[in-house]
């Protein structure tokens, strides 16, 4: 009998799914997995493969009991497959197919579009290993260092998940995609990931909680949109990765915070009340929040071309498929196939921002958009409140969704935070009061020194108020252990 809540451990790769008893598909893994660990051993996180990592590891898909914690090689991860239990009786949710038993197999008419989603999902997951790989060597704490690595560990875990799909349901084409996902690189020059975001810097733990705060929100976005998919296998597999992300948001948001906090405490401290004076904020060594807010806007304006273009058939035809839903796809009170509906896009026309509607099929992203816009400023309204407490006069704000766009119909002009379409002259002399500047990242990286002592915390960044799985103040999240 397979046990489907319960993870096995009974072959090299962790799973729920049978995996000992579907010999072709194991073997398969089996022959993928030293590509993997060649992966892991060359890119990822620099230094600390023989450091011994306090890390939680999925023992079951019961979301009272999944995660173990305990220390391991980050080599040894148990990265497992895991898929959330099936629900008995599935119906496809929406499009063309709605009501119609969810599919088991591929449906041979949507094989194509299904392995693209697939692909595009399976690619992010190591580009944002390959992009944090530096982080380790200048972690403000040993408390962050287990987060990032926590955080490493599980997304190669959403690579797996990806790679199970592609080498169960898509045969010989689906494990070459497969190897393809192990050699393309963040930010290489012949073989870049698929999507822009992919592909930057993430240069410091600035950078890093930024990241996680707003492009692994997209993820959560992505991710529920897949998690209704009626090819039910991708549905249960997405299920399961959502209560991963949930934590990657976490240490975003409470990483930012973290950095916030500390610069109100420290400038209260020296009395300061103007948070543009941002020499005498940097010389008590925290990151001013003009900073901050620089790259935020970053971080969120990159993360917004990740939804693709306002209007794309692309996505009107995966909706019609039943291959890709909406946010809360089951909550929506409407027909599930949108087949008169219409959606309000923005987009530039004479210079100026307007509203149009258009079939609502075709603005499924923008819609997802929408909804990650309303996700995404929940965190920044509790930085404001750390602020507000402090009584210094300043507020983050989310920038416009027009702000430097690289896709979609914003990436034809230019604009500013407030929304106002700028000409080119007068977007270059704002654009390092806007974005980070060379001279803000120089200053952030003089800031990027390691503390490793357990219990000690960067100058930049405040304690968190609570530890991992209840641990304490001086509690050594990582043993260090160079090779
Ligand atoms: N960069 O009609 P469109 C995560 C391409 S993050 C480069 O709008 P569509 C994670 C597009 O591919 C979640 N190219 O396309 C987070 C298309 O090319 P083709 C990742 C882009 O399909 C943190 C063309 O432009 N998962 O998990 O409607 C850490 C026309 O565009 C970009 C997914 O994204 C871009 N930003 O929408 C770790 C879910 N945007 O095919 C992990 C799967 C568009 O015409 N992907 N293009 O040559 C999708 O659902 C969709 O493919 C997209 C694009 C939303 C990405
Ligand atoms: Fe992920
Ligand atoms: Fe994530």
């Amino acid at each position: 009998m397979v046990d489907l809540i319960n993870v096995s451990y009974d072959t090299q790769i962790p799973n729920n799914v049978g995996l000992s008893q579907d010999r072709r598909v194991l073997k398969a893994l089996e022959k993928w997995h030293p590509g993997y660990l060649n992966w892991w051993g060359k890119l990822i996180p620099q230094n600390f493969q023989d450091s011994m990592v306090y890390l939680r590891t999925a023992v079951s898909v019961d979301p009272k009991g999944w995660a173990k914690f305990g220390y391991v090689k980050m080599p040894d991860y148990r990265w497992g497959v895991l898929l959330a239990p099936q629900v008995e009786d599935r119906r496809i949710p929406f499009g063309e197919h709605a009501g119609q038993p969810a599919w088991q197999e591929v449906p041979g008419e949507y094989r194509n579009m299904l392995k693209r989603l697939i692909v595009i999902q399976g690619d992010t997951e190591p580009g944002s290993v390959e992009q944090q790989r530096f982080l380790g060597l200048t972690a403000p704490s040993l408390y962050d260092m287990r987060n990032l690595f926590q955080v490493n560990v599980e997304e190669g875990r959403h690579l797996w998940a990806m790679v199970y799909l592609l080498h169960k349901y898509f045969g010989k084409d689906g494990r070459e995609e497969a190897d393809d996902l192990l050699r393309r690189q963040s930010g290489s020059q012949e073989a870049p990931r698929m999507l822009g975001a992919f592909n930057e810097e993430t240069p410091d733990w600035l950078s890093f909680f930024m990241f996680t705060y707003f492009t692994d929100r997209d993820g959560k976005m992505q991710l529920e949109s897949l998690a209704q998919s009626g090819f039910d296998p991708l549905s249960r597999t997405c299920r399961f990765m959502l209560t991963e992300e949930a934590h990657h948001m976490f240490v975003g948001e409470t990483g930012v915070g973290r950095v916030v906090q500390r610069t109100c405490d420290a400038m209260a401290a020296a009395g300061l009340r103007d948070p543009f004076e941002i020499g005498k904020v940097r010389d008590l060594g925290v990151i001013d929040l003009p900073t901050i807010q620089k790259k935020l806007n970053l971080h969120y304006s990159l993360s917004l071309d990740l939804f693709g273009q306002e209007v794309s058939t692309n996505a009107a035809n995966a909706f019609n498929a039943g291959i890709k839903g909406r946010y809360m796809e089951n909550r929506i009170d409407d027909d599930h196939r949108l087949t008169n509906a219409t959606y309000k896009v923005r987009n530039v026309v004479g210079g100026q921002i307007a509203e149009e509607e258009v079939p609502a099929l075709t603005a499924i992203n923008m819609r997802l958009r929408d909804d990650y816009i309303r996700d995404a400023a929940g965190g920044v309204g509790r930085w404001n409140k750390i602020i507000e407490k402090s009584g210094l006069p300043f507020q983050l704000e989310l920038p416009h969704e027009a702000f430097h766009r690289q896709i979609g119909v914003f990436s034809a002009t230019k604009a500013s935070p407030a929304g106002d379409i700028l000409s080119e002259a007068q977007w270059s002399a704002n654009r390092d009061a806007w974005l980070p500047s060379k001279a803000d990242g120089d200053y952030i990286q003089s800031l990027m020194v390691p503390c490793y002592e357990p219990g000690q915390y960067a100058s930049w960044i405040a304690p968190p108020k609570v530890g991992i799985d209840g641990k304490r103040g001086e509690f050594e999240y990582v043993q260090i252990h160079h090779a």
